[in-house]
């Protein structure tokens, strides 16, 4: 309830701030001994052609062997973005100093697996890589900031993708616990929160490009988003549950302090009209939705997956020990990307396959949508929250939200973002409902804070940032930091921490 002394409804202590990941802002993609990663590749897809190399057409997010393998032998050829980021490997001083300004009290960012083992699976760690995540968390804490650190968020050494088919192989399982039992013993007392693997569901969608890492082919349907070897991608996440829940019991064991959660992409799902049938569709949607949370938070495979396996011929191998790992391995809070809403329309199957389109194929005729088509709906983040909540009863963080646009800076970095101060409001809002409404939910982070490398189409001119970087989608530009208007708006927000979410007092400093 709402705190007399405050005027918030927003627990004391609520971690306010935002989200990152180190493929999307470190760059030096080569410096201090770092391996290649499987984001080293993902093509620059410009919205207006939605072409990437030599004018083909490209699917978003999707790469093709073919593509990669020309990109690891002509390099030059390819508008790479993620290897540039926006220098955050030289320049994080400056650029946590801005988000400290705004009073964040949280920052989310990824450790570059490929920077702590060049390989993946290399003898012994990189003292280099290790130590600049050293120098990042101690100046989070000089900062007043706690870093919530993600394992693994869309960056697996390319290495295990070209020997192993990433997690398709139990060996990359065991690469990543070792990986996570390095870096918890290094930064045990520095990093409370950590995350396993980022929006660990998406894997059924773009198997390549998130942590899943198998390598797109031809033949199996993997270099199309929307089809696929069901079997393989459901193997594939099983691999991943059980490197996530080893994971989550090294950490408990090497630092009883330390909090680990899970990360799934949220997507409610609302049925298209009152017909029965609309609604079993979304119940079906959202197994797919759900499964991923499921078995990382109650540590065990859900009642519904058993049909769907049976009807579609998958048979998941599972090693002796699995099960057990998975109960013992159960998060100790749970988070979510929250971006949009969707429609389901009755497919006429039973027991239908996730469709998996990021964008819904159905328009909500109630909704605005973004410049890229996502639907903008904050009241669908309250009845998610709720949703969640109702499920799992854990304490919730939010790792995502944001609205990324086309922003006209002026020569100061500057821009009148009112349309992202409207939407950064609007969900606020609705997170406090929730948080009425008795949800558990103990802190925010807003979707890159600092404009960064988008993750789907690797554009820095899809911005998200309250503060701006001079830079273009092709690395020119000087990396000067601007502030938008949205940051003394969100500065504001933390300083009241939520009460005040008014947007006519808003003092450009
Ligand atoms: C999520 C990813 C992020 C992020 C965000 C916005 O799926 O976890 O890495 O980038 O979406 O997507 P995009 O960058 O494609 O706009």
């Amino acid at each position: 309830m709402v705190n007399s002394s405050t005027g918030s409804v927003f627990p004391d202590g609520f971690l306010w701030g935002g989200a990152t990941a180190a493929n999307q802002i470190e760059g030096a993609y080569d410096e201090g001994r770092r391996g290649l990663a499987t984001s080293d590749f993902a093509p620059f897809i410009s919205r207006e052609a939605n072409r990437g190399y030599e004018g083909d057409p490209l699917p978003h997010n999707a790469m093709t062997r073919e593509m990669l393998d020309d990109a690891l032998e002509h390099p030059e050829k390819w508008n790479l973005p993620k290897r540039r980021g926006i220098d955050f490997y030289h320049r994080y001083r400056e650029q946590l100093a801005e988000l400290a300004a705004m009073g964040f009290k949280v920052f989310r960012m990824s450790i570059s697996w490929s920077r702590i083992f060049p390989n993946g699976d290399d003898a012994e760690p990189n003292e280099e890589g290790l130590a600049f995540y050293d120098a990042v968390f101690d100046e989070c804490h000089r900062l007043g900031m706690e870093p919530l650190v993600t394992l693994c968020h869309f960056d697996t050494p390319l290495n295990l993708a070209l020997k192993y088919g990433g997690f398709k192989s139990r060996h990359t399982v065991d690469a990543f616990e070792r990986y996570a039992e390095t870096v918890f013993s290094r930064y045990k007392g520095k990093v409370k929160y950590w995350l396993t693997f980022n929006e660990i569901n998406n894997v059924l969608t773009n198997p390549f490009t998130c942590s899943g890492v198998v390598l797109p082919d031809p033949n199996d349907g993997t270099h199309n988003p929307y089809k696929g070897d069901w079997a393989m991608k459901y193997q594939v996440s099983h691999n991943q549950f059980v490197a996530s829940a080893k994971a989550v019991i090294k950490c408990h064991e090497i630092d009883p302090e330390a909090k680990i959660g899970n990360m799934v992409c949220r997507l409610e799902n609302y049925a298209e009209s009152p017909k029965p049938e609309d609604q079993l569709q979304v119940l079906f949607e959202d197994h797919f939705n759900w499964f991923y949370s499921d078995v990382q938070a109650k540590g065990e495979y859900p009642y519904y997956m058993k049909r769907f396996f049976d009807e579609n011929d998958i048979h998941i191998e599972m090693e002796p020990g699995d099960e057990e790992t998975l109960k013992a391995g159960t998060v100790d809070f749970v988070t979510i990307s929250y971006y949009m809403t969707y429609i389901m329309r009755y497919k006429g199957e039973p027991v239908p396959k996730p469709s998996g389109s990021l964008v819904s194929a159905i328009k909500n005729p109630y909704l605005e949508a973004s410049e890229w088509g996502w639907p903008i709906d904050p009241l669908g983040f309250r009845i998610t929250l709720n949703h969640i909540y109702d499920r799992y009863h854990l304490p919730i963080f939010i790792s995502e939200n944001g609205l990324g646009a086309v922003d006209q800076l002026d020569e100061n970095g500057y821009v009148e973002d009112d349309y992202r101060i409207d939407y950064l409001k609007r969900h606020v809002e609705q997170l406090g409902e929730a948080i009425k409404d008795g949800v558990d939910v103990f802190g925010y982070a807003w979707w890159g804070p600092i404009d960064l490398v988008s993750s789907g189409t690797s554009e820095v001119s899809k911005r998200y940032g309250f503060v701006s970087v001079d830079l273009d989608d092709f690395g020119s530009g000087t990396h000067k930091l601007g502030r938008k208007k949205s940051f003394y708006y969100y500065k504001k927000l933390i300083a009241s921490n939520g009460a005040d979410l008014s947007t006519d007092n808003i003092v450009i400093e």
